[in-house]
């Protein structure tokens, strides 16, 4: 109630966002984004969310991972920059112009407190996974982002429905009978951008603007998908979109990748988040 939902003009949002790329653009023009996560075992969901970024324009993007075990490299995408944080590799955040913290990060002291660092830092960012699980457990990490939303610094937050319920501390389904209250509730809990994912995302500003996006379709509903959306926002972020509109453009690319892979024929069963990437891409060059 009182909620005023935008009906998402995406042409207008995206010729907006996306002007055509100048001629002599160079890859700092697209800024450089930072996932970071992967602990040991899980370097698989911070790899997706990169190579979602890669696609969706950012000029440079590195993975940094928490735990043991990572890769040197990304074979498919060599052009990945890879850093191990557990082996004492320094690696300066600040640098980067965009962050996308949790996915696979794990719940360990030392994910917290490299994600501390790093809400403290002027860098735009998103947290989802298990960055917004430990929020959900961390009311030293929850003041800190409330109070970097209070002056300004809005991150994005993409819960699906049970992260959203960690948060507030409901069960899934209580949030699933009122989205739009639950993604405001958010919202005004850490002055952040909240996305709620599931079918038909919300999209919230701390400002009262809200949206509900009309692309995705179930195919979505398999593991990494969401690891694809965080670098998706993540890399529209890095090429200095603000948060809400970084936000609103990059669950609609999402959905619109899966509507077309579905179109021809890549599900709704067996589609994989790896495959989102490369249409992604198309989707974005599209509009
Ligand atoms: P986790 O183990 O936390 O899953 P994850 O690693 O976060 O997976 P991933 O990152 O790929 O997916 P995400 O949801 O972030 O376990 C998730 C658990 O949370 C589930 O087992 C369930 O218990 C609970 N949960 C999740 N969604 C729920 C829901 N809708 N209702 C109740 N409980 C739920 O990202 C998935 C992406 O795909 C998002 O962008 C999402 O919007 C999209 N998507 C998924 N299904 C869609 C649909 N039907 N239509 C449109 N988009 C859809
Ligand atoms: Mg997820």
């Amino acid at each position: 109630a009182g909620t005023a939902i935008t009906l998402l003009n995406a042409p207008a949002l995206f010729c907006a966002a996306f002007p055509p790329r100048a001629f002599a653009a160079h890859k700092g023009t697209f800024g450089s984004l930072a996932v970071v996560g992967g602990d040991t075992g899980m370097c698989g969901a911070p790899i997706l969310a990169a190579r979602a970024a890669l696609h969706a324009g950012a000029g440079k993007v590195h993975v940094a991972f928490v735990g043991a075990g990572s890769p040197p490299y990304d074979p498919p995408h060599p052009e990945l920059m890879l850093h191990p944080l557990d082996s004492g590799h320094a690696f300066a955040l600040e640098e980067m112009d965009a962050l996308a913290l949790g996915s696979g990060m794990g719940r360990r002291a030392i994910a917290a407190e490299i994600l501390l660092k790093a809400v403290e830092l002027d860098v735009p960012k998103l947290l989802d996974a298990d960055a917004l699980n430990l929020l959900a457990d961390d009311e030293k990490l929850g003041a800190a982002l409330a109070a970097r939303g209070a002056a300004g610094h809005v991150c994005v937050l993409t819960p699906h429905p049970l992260e959203a319920a960690r948060l507030i501390g409901v069960n899934a389904a209580a949030v699933q009978r009122d989205r739009l209250a639950a993604a405001r509730t958010l919202t005004s809990r850490f002055g952040a951008v909240v996305v709620l994912k599931g079918a038909g995302t919300v999209v919230a500003a701390p400002d009262g603007r809200t949206a509900v996006n009309p692309t995705g379709n179930a195919a979505l509903a398999t593991g990494g998908t969401g690891d694809a959306l965080g670098g998706i926002i993540g890399a529209l972020l890095a090429q200095r979109l603000p948060a809400y509109e970084a936000a609103l453009a990059g669950v609609y690319l999402h959905g619109l990748a899966a509507d077309t892979l579905v179109a021809g024929g890549a599900g709704p069963a067996g589609l994989t988040a790896s495959e989102l990437a490369p249409a992604v891409r198309a989707s974005l060059n599209r509009l």
